[in-house]
């Protein structure tokens, strides 16, 4: 029954309403810019500015410093000093030196870190506010920049993000999360790669007893070095063979607890993995794995900037010599390697936002193209409904742009009597439902986490028809690749909103055209009348105020080919399981 003309299909009239997008971000058609405010940290009731923690860090350390000096002086410390030097005296010596494999991607590592960094702080400020509680009920985060939530008003999430700096964000632009999200995902790749290579080579030379402790002497030898450093009498330097303990800690904790932490906190903010995880996915809700995933950040940046404090400190020459030149001596080789590589850093620094927003869809595409086929690899994840009644989120954030249409009115007033649900295309028979029609037929219920891109997430019951049995009335035809689901809105760049799906998705038990939340029919706010439910995907892809679904066995030749509303004008992916 494929109506075809000129080679391009027919589609269910309303695709007219679907508008291209420009390849590039262009600030006229975006959210306009809206700051943030300096981040707060809450403790009980009150909330304190994080640039407390600067006078405390500076107190801390000069006190740090006269209390060191001071303990030194005590016989029994200095007893302590000698019994424990620093390092194990079993402590392995390392043969290999600063091997060139070790060089380098210890230099990839932090080149990857800086976008992946950079991109994450990106995808925060869409959702600028961080919680234990995976509801997100304004009040209940523990660290925001942002001012509380307006109340009184609708305050969508999406009137929630703030822009950052770009030269801190990638791009800077408020709720450019499409597109952060794309270097986050594709660098962190790489990042792992290297980290792979690293784990093999460390373990396969001798290059692991630096980092590795193998004795629990080396807890009282790391107290002793903090001791001796923060005395500013410094232990003699043996870096070139062995590190001492509090180093070997430093790096033990981040190569092997740090970046293992931040990869699965990272995963487990995804529908997909999250809702088929069990137990493990309750316990480790998305909004504690992304509050955890932002700590690992905080344990990294305090780390580099440690780390790189000493190596300057305690003998730039030489150590730029070790990690940089390969050489153990007090040449410049060193410097001459580390100057280039970070001029290099400097210049990738300050060409990624730039470059992104004017090759926004070429940064779209690259993304897909390194992580799109994992991304479809994990919509394989089977979500199941293991919530109960008590899990209900208090409050769930609204999101997305309102119809505002005379004929969303008009079926509004009419309770919508007058609604009808088309369901076309390649089916073998095309069907329209009132919303009577849908009540007749069995309801299906389920009490599910959703799961916005922007970070926020939210549960709540869902009653409805489930997408199968709407499948066998239709009876989609073999050539039925995929799903369009069209709203009554449209997007926020004009034009109307809708979303692709695979047919597999669709065939998924607890995908759900919505009629109901929480016991009540889903308010106008959330999708009335119908609105998808599809549970291993992120938010945007469940289309609220759904008017028609067609079944197609290609997309390219609707709105700007790129499977649905935000993919075409934000730049998100089509498969979004994580
Ligand atoms: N028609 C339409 N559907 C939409 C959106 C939109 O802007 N228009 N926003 C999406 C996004 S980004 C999310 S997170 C969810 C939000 O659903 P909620 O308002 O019930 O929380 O709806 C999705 N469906
Ligand atoms: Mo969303």
């Amino acid at each position: 029954m494929e109506n075809v003309n000129d080679g391009r299909a027919i589609h269910d009239p309303i695709a007219a309403s679907l508008t291209r997008a420009d390849d590039r971000v262009l600030l006229s058609h975006w959210m306009p810019p809206q700051s943030g405010i300096v981040p707060v940290i809450r403790f009980g009731k009150r909330w304190y500015s994080v640039l407390w923690a600067l006078p405390i860090a500076f107190v801390i350390l000069i006190a740090g410093v006269a209390v060191a000096q001071s303990l030194r002086q005590i016989p029994d410390v200095q007893g302590f000093l000698v019994r424990y030097p620093g390092a194990p005296p079993s402590a392995h010596v390392v043969i290999s030196g600063f091997p060139l494999w070790l060089r380098v991607s210890h230099f990839l590592n932090f080149f990857f870190m800086m976008f992946i960094m950079r991109a994450g702080v990106q995808i925060l400020a869409d959702h600028p506010r961080l919680y234990w509680h995976r509801d997100c009920t304004p009040g209940s985060d523990w660290f925001r920049f942002q001012k509380p939530v307006p109340t009184g008003r609708v305050w969508t999430a999406k009137d929630d993000s703030v822009t950052i700096p770009g030269w801190l964000g990638i791009p800077g632009i408020r709720h450019s999360i499409g597109l952060a999200r794309w270097w986050h995902f594709s660098v962190n790749t790489l990042w792992v790669l290297n980290g792979i290579a690293i784990y093999v080579l460390l373990f396969s030379t001798d290059q692991w007893q630096r980092i590795v402790p193998t004795t629990w002497d080396v807890f009282p030898n790391a107290l002793s070095t903090a001791l001796q450093y923060w005395s500013l009498n410094f232990p003699i330097d043996h870096s070139w063979t062995r590190y001492n303990s509090l180093q070997q800690l430093a790096y033990f904790t981040t190569v092997f607890i740090a970046a293992p932490t931040s990869i699965v906190t990272g995963f487990m903010q995804s529908p997909s993995l999250s809702n088929s995880s069990g137990w493990f996915g309750r316990v480790l809700n998305r909004q504690r794995a992304r509050s955890l995933h932002f700590l690992v950040l905080w344990w990294f940046l305090l780390f580099i900037l440690a780390h790189v404090t000493l190596v300057f400190i305690t003998g730039a020459r030489v150590n730029l010599n070790m990690m940089w030149g390969g050489v153990h001596d007090g040449s410049w080789r060193g410097f001459a390697v580390f100057v280039p590589l970070m001029t290099l850093v400097a210049i990738a620094w300050w060409s990624a936002t730039p470059f992104t927003i004017r090759h926004a869809r070429l940064v779209q595409r690259t993304g897909q193209a390194m992580v799109g086929w994992f991304k479809g690899f994990a919509e394989w994840w089977d979500p199941k409904s293991e919530l109960t009644e008590k899990d209900i989120s208090p409050y769930f954030w609204p999101n997305g742009t309102m119809p505002d249409s005379a004929e969303f009115e008009t079926l509004v007033a009419g309770d919508f009597a007058d609604y009808r649900l088309r369901v076309s295309g390649l089916v073998e028979r095309p069907c329209d439902f009132t919303l009577a029609d849908l009540r007749s037929m069995p309801q299906q219920e389920q009490i599910t986490t959703h799961f916005c891109i922007q970070g926020w997430s939210g549960v709540a019951k869902w009653g409805g028809v489930p997408m199968r049995d709407i499948l066998d009335l239709v009876r989609p035809a073999p050539e039925a690749r995929y799903a369009v689901f069209y709203s009554l809105a449209d997007g926020a760049d004009g034009g109307r909103y809708y979303d692709v799906h695979r047919m597999v998705n669709m065939r998924h038990a607890l995908t759900l055209l919505a009629i109901d939340m929480n016991g009540k029919p889903v308010s106008v706010l959330h999708g009335a009348p119908v609105r998808l439910r599809c549970e291993n995907e992120l938010g945007f892809k469940m289309v609220k105020w759904v008017t028609a679904i067609e079944f197609v066995s290609d997309f390219a030749d609707l709105g700007a080919g790129h499977g649905g509303y935000n993919e075409d004008h934000e730049f998100y992916g089509y498969r979004m399981p994580i």
